[in-house]
């Protein structure tokens, strides 16, 4: 990418979107475009093939979707499949028309099927049954890996598709049910260390593991990916740190300095035991995670602290 290459970031004030921005600006790209959803509504098809005419982008990092957690995902799955096919396909289609020269496609760790072997490897993809709770989610998100392989097929795109991890830091959703895991926990142990609470209620049963990276590290594995990477299989973006459910609830109650116990609340769903991916291919494109968790869990509180967290 040349530093003045026009630069698109779909879903540029998200947490992965804005990372991603924060990387490019920091790494001395002059032309990140960034839009707010009101300023560009990715679900408006005629707006979106409109946009990418006005404006050219050359470059497009796809961070745009609906995400949420474990609980959101079962809620709302009407939601999480429409608005991530919409969006993912009106940026695809219109980066097609449009000539951008590269387009990079988040996908998720969750779309491998649930009881695919450890560390999960990307051909895995689509070689058995899909978690039950995020299914809708998973199957828009595999729509958009294998439209990019077709439109690069017929129309000779060059649209590479990333599967990152569990995500986590600055600009997250602290929604109380809606959230991930991360931000869930550590609104919820703030809350109780300024009630006095003994106690603080953690889902499920504390056995899932779960790779957990900061998001200032995947997008600086996005941008390696986008100057480097030119396969048509997804490439797996993850930091190698698993721990238990269980291990991170002990982190943050210790991070957010909660004296209390936990509770676990075995009505709320597992998801997925497991799901470590396999990064041998970023690794082979020099890729190495440096936020360590404990020090990405700290950083990202203080920052929940200073009121970046949408509540
Ligand atoms: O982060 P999370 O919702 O994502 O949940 P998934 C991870 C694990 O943390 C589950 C447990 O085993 C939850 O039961 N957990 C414990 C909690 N306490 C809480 C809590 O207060 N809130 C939440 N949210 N979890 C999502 C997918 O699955 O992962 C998405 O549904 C997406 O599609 C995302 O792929 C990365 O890893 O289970």
């Amino acid at each position: 990418m040349e530093k003045d290459a026009k630069i698109f970031v779909a879903g540029g004030r998200g947490m992965v979107g804005s990372a991603i921005v924060r990387r490019l600006q920091a790494e001395g790209y002059t032309h990140v475009l960034a839009p707010t959803s009101q300023e560009l509504d990715l679900m408006d098809q005629a707006a979106t093939l409109r946009f990418f005419q006005e404006e050219r982008p050359r470059y497009v990092f796809l961070a745009a979707a609906k995400v949420g957690g474990i609980w959101a995902n079962a809620t709302y799955p009407g939601e999480f499949i429409r608005n991530n096919l919409m969006i993912q396909t009106n940026v695809i289609e219109a980066a097609r028309i449009s000539g951008v020269d590269k387009l990079l496609f988040m996908g998720s760790s969750c779309i491998y099927p649930r009881e695919a072997p450890q560390p999960i490897k990307e051909e895995y993809l689509l070689s058995g049954p899909l978690e039950e709770t995020n299914k809708p989610y998973a199957v828009a998100k595999i729509a958009g890996v294998i439209m990019c392989q077709a439109y690069n097929r017929q129309w000779g795109t060059r649209f590479v598709s990333c599967m990152p991890t569990n995500l986590y830091g600055p600009g997250d959703n602290y929604h109380p049910e809606d959230s991930h895991v991360v931000p869930a926990l550590i609104r919820r142990f703030h809350e109780a260390k300024l009630r006095g609470d003994d106690k603080v209620v953690v889902w499920g049963s504390g056995t899932p593991r779960r790779e957990l990276m900061h998001v200032d590290d995947l997008a600086r594995a996005a941008l390696l990916i986008m100057e480097r990477y030119e396969d048509d299989l997804p490439i797996n973006v993850g930091s190698g740190q698993e721990v238990s459910i269980r291990e991170l609830a002990e982190m943050i109650r210790e991070v957010v300095g909660f004296p209390g116990r936990l509770e676990w609340d075995r009505s709320k769903p597992d998801g997925t035991p497991r799901k470590l991916l396999d990064c041998s291919r970023l690794e082979a494109l020099g890729f190495r995670p440096q936020i360590d968790l404990r020090q990405g869990l700290t950083m990202t509180y203080q920052s929940f602290l200073v009121g970046q967290g949408r509540m």
